[in-house]
């Protein structure tokens, strides 16, 4: 199996990419465009396009060079079975999850709104994983479909740094997966907790995870391919 060498902090990583994947979190309507979850937390959702861009460069890499991409999805069954009460109970009473909005029901399964953006569509053949919770191994069958792949190393990025993007890294790092977060295509409402986020997984020599960016990915795929 070939390998590559990641620019990463807090030291190199040198990952073989056959046994790799790209997840993206969450790059959701719901999340990214007006109308969706995130604003009816309140949240500024035009914070997180600036992670757009460099979330198709990584997808790009991954695509050219064959690495696994699983996208991720956040949301609920339409007779919101799997929402626990104290979920639906937050943010504004008159949107709150399974209620109406402009993009349908509000982080609900086959709503528009709950779908990808389309600038990050997935493509034919790619996994995507629909997840009730903020991390992507709870009540999923994530797990299982890496095992099968023989995956071993995740390269994260997607909305938002703090809450899915971390929550997923320390589940997966528990599960003895390398982790690293890709920082320019990651992004928060909270422009502090992304850059405190990013910090917090690569402190004490990489406490759960490295940090690196999309295009340090893509040239390291590149560089290995070469
Ligand atoms: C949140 C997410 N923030 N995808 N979800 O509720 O980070």
């Amino acid at each position: 199996m070939h390998t590559a060498t990641l620019d990463a902090e807090p030291k190199a990583l040198t990952f073989a990419p056959a046994a790799t994947a790209l997840l993206v979190i969450d790059m959701q309507r719901d999340f990214l465009e007006p109308g969706g979850f995130g604003e009816a937390l309140g949240n500024d959702v035009g914070l997180l396009r600036a992670a757009i861009g460099p979330c198709r460069d990584a997808l790009a890499a991954a695509r050219e060079h064959k690495v696994l991409v699983v996208h991720t999805r956040e949301g609920h069954r339409p007779d919101l079975a799997c929402a626990p009460p104290a979920k639906i109970a937050r943010g504004d009473p008159a949107k709150r999850i399974g209620d109406d909005g402009p993009m349908g029901r509000i982080l609900v399964r086959g709503e528009y709104g709950h779908d990808i953006i389309d600038e990050l569509a997935p493509v034919a053949g790619e996994i995507v994983i629909d997840k009730p919770g903020k991390g992507a191994f709870h009540q999923t069958d994530l797990a299982q479909i890496l095992q099968n792949r023989g995956i071993d190393t995740l390269i994260v990025c997607g909305v938002t740094t703090e809450v899915c993007v971390h929550t997923t890294i320390r589940e997966a790092n528990d599960r003895g997966y390398h982790c690293v977060a890709l920082a320019d295509a990651c992004a928060s409402y909270f422009p502090e907790f992304h850059r405190v986020g990013l910090e917090m997984i690569k402190a004490q020599g990489g406490i759960f995870g490295w940090v690196s960016d999309s295009a340090k990915f893509a040239s390291a795929l590149s560089a290995a391919a070469a």
